[in-house]
């Protein structure tokens, strides 16, 4: 998919680590509660049939300064999402070659990386799933040592990450060191302390799937347009999808109008969305998108607070000039 390149104008591809670039020894032990424990080097995963899949990552903290009062943890604004073209092993397979035992219900991904964090004095960074999700094929979750046609760099997790499609980015755990099953729920700091929707009117809950969101790429906030018509552009995604409508509204009163929506190119990438705009009045123009998708799913016009500021999918809204 050769058009992954062009995303480019959206966002640099977003780097995002709790710790420092870990040594990673070129190993990835499956273990825990499997008949076959195995290890696998680069060499073993790239003789195993390659698949490859476009698939869109944002960082459940992407879009935290737009929140009141200002959540703790990573300032990010804007640029927290990025697609890329990932080429690994399927996780079902891998696991496979380890036979996980009756009875297990989790798996546990080790991350290399570790420091301190909080009230630890050195903790590594650690994820699950549950093994009903790890061991679905039709999850598509992969370990992948290539992005975009290129061995994994250091800072997307080389020599091997996973690959989550349809969840937040903290659930792709980079230079994946094992990967152990277990019989009993994982609790780990990453899952069910951090990375939390600490809401204020009901249960928290573990962040998981991407909410659904629209961003506007074209014309960029604030810029000054002529007088004419001019095409509105932008993405939208959601980890419950694919989009189902796109719709601005270009007058700041909610009056939304249907924008022309491109199908998915696959299933776990972002959509181009478009709207010619005829922006006959000169003068200050306020911009807004909302995506709604295939689970009925649409945006907040307002971030629904939480702690910890995850998850903010409220619809975006810029101002431009027309002269
Ligand atoms: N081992 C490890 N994996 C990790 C992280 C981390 O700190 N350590 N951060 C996660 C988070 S929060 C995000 S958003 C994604 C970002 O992936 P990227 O840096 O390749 O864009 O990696 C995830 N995987
Ligand atoms: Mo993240």
């Amino acid at each position: 998919v050769a058009e992954i390149e062009d995303y480019a104008p959206m966002m640099a591809y977003l780097v995002r680590s709790n710790f420092a670039l870990p040594a990673h020894d070129g190993t990835l032990a499956i273990g825990g509660a499997v008949r076959k424990p195995v290890t696998l080097t680069l060499d073993d995963l790239r003789a195993m049939p390659a698949v490859e899949r476009a698939v869109t990552l944002e960082c459940a903290g992407n879009g935290r300064l737009t929140q009141t009062p200002l959540p703790v943890g990573e300032p990010w604004g804007e640029y927290a999402v990025s697609t890329a073209r990932w080429t690994g092993v399927p996780l079902y397979q891998v696991l496979a070659q380890a036979q996980p035992e009756a009875g297990a219900v989790d798996v546990i991904f080790t991350g290399a990386d570790h420091g301190p964090y909080y009230q630890y004095e050195d903790i590594r960074f650690v994820r699950s799933l549950t093994l009903t999700h790890a061991a679905d094929p039709t999850a598509e979750i992969l370990v992948a040592y290539e992005m975009n046609g290129e061995p994994l760099r250091p800072d997307h997790g080389a020599p091997f990450r996973l690959i989550t499609p349809r969840w937040y980015g903290v659930a792709s755990v980079k230079w994946l060191q094992r990967i152990d099953v277990s019989t009993e729920p994982y609790q780990g700091e990453f899952e069910t302390s951090h990375y939390m929707y600490e809401w204020t009117d009901r249960p928290h809950e573990r962040v998981t799937l991407m909410r659904v969101r629209a961003r506007i790429t074209d014309p960029a906030p604030r810029s000054v347009i002529p007088v004419g018509t001019y095409t509105i552009r932008g993405k939208a995604w959601t980890g419950t999808g694919p989009i189902h409508k796109v719709e601005v509204s270009l007058t700041g009163e909610g009056d939304w109008l249907r924008a022309r929506l491109e199908p998915s190119a696959s299933p776990y990438q972002w959509q181009d969305w478009s709207f010619a705009w005829h922006a006959v009045d000169p003068g200050r123009h306020t911009l807004r998108a909302r995506a709604t998708d295939a689970a009925g799913n649409t945006q907040p016009d307002i971030p629904i607070w939480n702690r910890l500021g995850y998850g903010n999918n409220a619809v975006e809204v810029i101002y431009v000039d027309v002269l």
